[in-house]
């Protein structure tokens, strides 16, 4: 299968019956302000350039947001964060991701949640976790061959995705190092090569309302990728 196949497969998977049961709930409800909009209501795929040198991973899709959208990260305030810093690197065409036809693109990057489903509360089950899990390993094995950095955007990201660097034929370390802003490991790639992992503080409300993570701190890991990247 190809790339779009993988993320048309995706986009209907209901494997997770607690997620499933909350992404159309949000979707039928919705928040005041989008009362008008039809709801997406499903996973969330990755999104980006199809041979990313770069490759951004969150937590899950926000349930007015990327559940909203249909386009992760995009129109709510994460995304606001996340998106002008891509913008400023280099990595995106445009500071602001609103909606899916906003014309917005990445520029060899791509952005992917390892949950692809708006939880409740924000919070999958570990369970839920591991029932995604396989759409990541698929997705990253599919841009290994160009992928050079990937930013993961938080320490749950970080947990999840180590399961799926296996899945995905990277050589890791036998212990997981810690999560931290700028920690960094070096990764063996499936395709041959070096491929950098990275850690940031994820640009969530309680993070950027608290003074956690700053536009310069995503600059900088941002900048960090970009240039080991090679772009
Ligand atoms: O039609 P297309 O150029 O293949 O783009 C499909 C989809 O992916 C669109 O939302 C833009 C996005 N995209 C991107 O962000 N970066 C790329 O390098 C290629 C496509």
């Amino acid at each position: 299968p190809s790339l779009d196949e993988l993320v048309a497969r995706q986009s209907v998977c209901r494997a997770c019956p607690r997620l499933v049961a909350w992404r159309e709930q949000v979707a039928v409800e919705r928040r005041r302000a989008y009362a008008d909009e039809e709801y997406w209501g499903r996973p969330v795929p990755g999104w980006g350039d199809p041979s990313p040198r770069v490759m951004i991973v969150g937590l899950a899709p926000a349930a007015h947001g990327g559940n909203r959208t249909g386009r992760i990260f995009t129109g709510d305030r994460s995304g606001d964060w996340l998106f002008a810093s891509l913008h400023r690197v280099g990595l995106a065409s445009q500071a602001t991701s609103t909606r899916a036809d906003d014309g917005q693109r990445l520029l060899g990057a791509r952005v992917v949640a390892p949950v692809r489903c708006a939880p409740p509360a924000n919070k999958p089950t570990p369970a839920e976790r591991a029932t995604c899990a396989p759409w990541l390993a698929r997705e990253l094995r599919f841009v290994a061959g160009d992928v050079r950095a990937i930013v993961v955007l938080g320490g749950y990201g970080w947990q999840a995705l180590w399961p799926a660097l296996k899945e995905a034929g990277y050589g890791t370390p036998a212990r997981r190092p810690a999560f931290g802003h700028g920690a960094e490991v070096e990764l063996t790639s499936p395709a041959g090569g070096t491929t950098l992992l990275i850690g940031c503080y994820h640009p969530s409300q309680q993070n950027t309302f608290t003074g956690r993570v700053t536009e310069a701190m995503l600059d900088t890991v941002l900048t960090r990728a970009r240039t080991y990247a090679g772009l």
